[in-house]
């Protein structure tokens, strides 16, 4: 992927495509009768803490090999065992085959799966000849609540929102953490395209640290494809504690709680709403709030140093709406569609790439392996 795409789609990713292989049996030692050792068995392992990225960074090749068998010897009749392979995998994937069969799911941290078998040891029963190790495509995906989230501090409007959008009748009052647990909506377009959204708990500072509904809330943040950050255009006041926070301010805070929990969910593609429309000054706050995403370096002075974020979320849209009196609701449900069928276009895009890579990949392999075959035969050698 160049370096454009990487920047203008963010680096999250939910899901990842690997080239897994067995490793080979060992050689049997048809003299004394020796049988060679099988080879290691990849497997999948759920992991706190793992993320499909780090995977990525970490094995850009993304093949994964189990340690060959042992060939039988004079001093080891009996060939050792080659070594499983582990892939640290994050909790809560589904695994599948390139071409669709699931192979398992991943719910729990330790739960494991065999994903490909070593080859047999060569042996009496195969004329002492090992076999290769099972060879897959998988496709490793985070399973996802649903397409968006909606992100925001408590009262910013986001089940009013939804249930402006769509046909879900989430729970709405002026008190902060109405909402306890997702809800999802479906938004429904006339060629009966559906994009889910999920409702969730409003976000308060010092949620990284578990305050308020903190990681409950965060994990499901990780599993939607597209962030929805809903702020109210006059700000707001938590408590009468805790200190005024502008809309600008807002978007700021959100983006710092999601870098200090994972700091890959503030590449997640986002949308920024702006709510409550309908209310006085709203126009002018409304200017105001952009003039600040603009030059974001120069208004976040305002903010504790701990509060100012590495990297400023970016938004594709910015739409002004009310869900009190509905301005707006169309407009942004054009956007959230077509920033997920970009998404969806440049995900297709990737995995024809990503397929082009492996038949070349494989191809120079064979190619080279062929030379040196023939080599060997080059009676000039
Ligand atoms: N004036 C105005 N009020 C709104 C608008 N949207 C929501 N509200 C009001 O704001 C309050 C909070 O709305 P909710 O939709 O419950 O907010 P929430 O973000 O889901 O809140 P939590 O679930 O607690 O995080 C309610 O009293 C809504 O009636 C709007 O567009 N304009
Ligand atoms: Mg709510």
């Amino acid at each position: 992927m160049s370096i454009f795409c990487v920047l203008q789609y963010g680096n999250f990713v939910d899901n990842l495509r690997l080239y897994v292989r067995g490793g080979g049996g060992g050689m049997g030692l048809p003299r004394l009768g020796g049988q060679g050792g099988n080879g290691g068995d990849v497997w999948v392992v759920a992991t706190k803490n793992m993320t499909l990225k780090r995977i990525k960074d970490k094995y850009p090749q993304k093949r994964f090999v189990g340690g060959a068998g042992a060939n039988s010897s004079v001093r080891a009749l009996k060939g050792e065992r080659g070594k499983d392979k582990e892939i640290l995998a994050p909790v809560g994937i589904t695994v599948t085959t390139d071409d669709g069969k699931i192979l398992g799911d991943l719910n729990t941290e330790g739960d494991r799966l065999m994903v490909v078998k070593g080859g047999h040891g060569g042996s009496y029963h195969s004329a002492f000849e090992p076999s290769k190790g099972q060879t897959k495509n998988l496709r490793l995906d985070l399973k996802l609540i649903a397409d968006l989230g909606l992100v925001g501090f408590p009262n910013a409007g986001k089940s009013s929102l939804l249930a402006a959008m769509s046909n879900a009748t989430p729970q709405i009052a002026n008190y902060a953490f109405t909402t306890l647990k997702p809800e999802i909506g479906k938004l429904m377009y006339k060629d009966y395209k559906q994009i889910s959204v999920a409702d969730l708990p409003g976000l308060i500072e010092g949620a990284h640290i578990n305050k308020g509904m903190g990681h409950k809330f965060l994990k499901h943040v990780e599993r939607t494809k597209q962030l929805l950050f809903v702020v109210d255009v006059c700000g707001f006041q938590l408590a009468n504690k805790t200190p005024f926070r502008s809309a600008f301010e807002a978007v700021q805070l959100l983006t710092k709680e999601l870098e200090l929990y994972k700091e890959e969910l503030v590449s997640k593609p986002a949308l920024l709403v702006v709510n409550k429309m309908d209310l006085p000054d709203a126009a002018d706050k409304l200017a105001e709030l952009k003039d600040q995403l603009q030059n974001p370096d120069e208004f976040s002075d305002l903010l504790p140093d701990d509060m100012i974020p590495k990297n400023y979320m970016t938004f594709r849209h910015v739409v002004p709406v009310s869900a009190s009196t509905g301005f707006g609701v169309d407009t942004l449900k054009s956007c959230i569609r077509e920033s997920l069928d970009e998404d969806a276009a440049m995900a297709t895009k990737a995995i024809h790439q990503d397929r082009l890579q492996a038949l070349r990949y494989h191809s120079h392999k064979n190619v080279t392996t062929e030379t040196a075959a023939s080599m060997q035969n080059c009676p000039w050698k």
